[in-house]
């Protein structure tokens, strides 16, 4: 048993506020959180085991990234430039570069090269106290790369103390050998590798791309199909560059989220909350794209959807690893407040990857923590280019 005492903490045990304890203690027992309260509330039978004086900093749950596409092979800094010079994503993606070009670099690029480049941002996210983090394949789009792709991505949980899920992301993009052929595709590579990257246990979620460059709900709808059929649940970018529908299937499917959604209606909006979909809000892209749409953060509170917020690491519509710094985004482009901006990258984070038991510092979640050098919860949202990170807790193991 381990007792963190004199912490500030922020439990998130609610929605709708932070859920401070001024002087609180916690009690960790094999990885979990067996008692938090007042430190005075402590019960005779937990005062056993090592202290650790925390000196009054602020205890949060450990970050939580529910949105990335962290392996990857190459980066995308010439695309980069061209936008600057006035070409647009779509027109990059159309042209056969964006995706594509990250796809050719992805299947050159050795299971070890992936790994070793995936755990230079990794570091960058647990430097900021991320201790989950989901990663999608759909950078190799035949069956040898998108397997490659998973098996690197679950191999960063044996390399570094943080947890990964693993989502399948067949249906991102056609890739030229199937040029003009999207159903085919679906039906010939994308269908067939989902099973036999289910088959060998590399698979926890099934994603797609929504999208006028990519796939239409259809198409989506057979993935979705054969996901269900496996027993796997679903999450969809939807209504990112335009609106086809995305949000309305995903809420179908009783996806476990939908993400992006600058474009989704006060409709999408009010079937997201029906379903009890996360929508996963991704200001990184949002910046980087420079899109002129925000998503309808107002519809989403007066709906009752829960926000999520992520990076959305990938090496084209947002090369970021900094949930602090997406924190900040969404605080300042999309008028969340600080309070949403922490709920976004821990409990409901944890909700639109369907972990039930982490993102709040409750009796019997995850003693996965995070442990600062602030005063306020509001300061972690608050600062640009700042880490006040003291210490990371995992499983239990400072
Ligand atoms: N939307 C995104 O933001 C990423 N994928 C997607 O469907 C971007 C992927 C990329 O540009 O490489
Ligand atoms: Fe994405």
């Amino acid at each position: 048993m381990n007792i963190l005492t004199n912490a500030q903490i922020v439990t998130l045990a609610a929605n709708n506020s932070f859920g401070l304890i001024a002087e609180g203690t916690i009690v960790i027992d094999d990885g979990k959180i067996a008692w938090v309260g007042p430190a005075g509330d402590l019960p005779d039978a937990y005062q056993v085991g090592e202290t650790i004086d925390l000196k009054g900093r602020l205890v949060t749950p450990a970050l939580i990234d529910c949105h990335s596409h962290i392996v990857f092979g190459g980066n995308r800094a010439a695309e980069f430039e061209q936008r600057l010079n006035g070409a647009s994503y779509e027109e990059i993606a159309v042209a056969g570069g964006g995706i594509m070009s990250t796809v050719t670099a992805t299947r050159a690029a050795s299971e070890a090269a992936l790994l070793a480049d995936a755990l230079t941002r990794v570091d960058a996210l647990i430097a900021e106290g991320v201790s989950l983090i989901e990663i999608k394949s759909g950078y190799g789009l035949d069956m040898d790369t998108e397997i490659k792709m998973l098996r690197v991505a679950r191999q960063i949980g044996t390399r570094r103390a943080v947890k990964i899920k693993t989502t399948f992301l067949g249906a991102h993009a056609t890739p030229t050998e199937y040029k003009g052929r999207p159903d085919a595709y679906i039906d010939e590579v994308c269908i067939p590798t989902l099973r036999a990257a289910h088959t060998l246990g590399l698979v926890d979620a099934v994603d797609g791309f929504c999208e006028g460059i990519a796939f239409d709900a259809d198409q989506i709808t057979r993935v979705f199909d054969v996901a269900t059929e496996l027993g796997l649940p679903v999450k969809l970018h939807a209504e990112q560059l335009s609106n086809i529908g995305g949000a309305q299937l995903a809420a179908k499917y009783g996806a476990l989220s939908a993400d992006h959604l600058e474009y989704a209606t006060d409709a999408d909006a009010r079937a997201l909350a029906d379903a009890g979909t996360v929508a996963v809000i991704l200001p990184g892209a949002f910046y980087t794209l420079r899109e002129p749409q925000a998503p309808p953060i107002q519809a989403f509170r007066d709906h009752g959807v829960q926000m999520a917020l992520a990076t959305d690491c990938n090496p084209g519509s947002s090369p970021l690893a900094s949930p602090l710094l997406v924190m900040n985004m969404a605080c300042t482009l999309f008028r969340m407040t600080p309070l949403e901006a922490l709920l976004g990258v821990t409990a409901h984070a944890a909700q639109a990857l369907g972990e039930t038991q982490s993102g709040r510092i409750i009796a019997g979640n995850h003693a996965d923590l995070c442990v600062w050098n602030a005063e306020h919860p509001v300061e972690l949202a608050y600062r640009i280019g700042f880490n006040p990170l003291h210490a990371r807790i995992t499983q239990g193991v400072l």
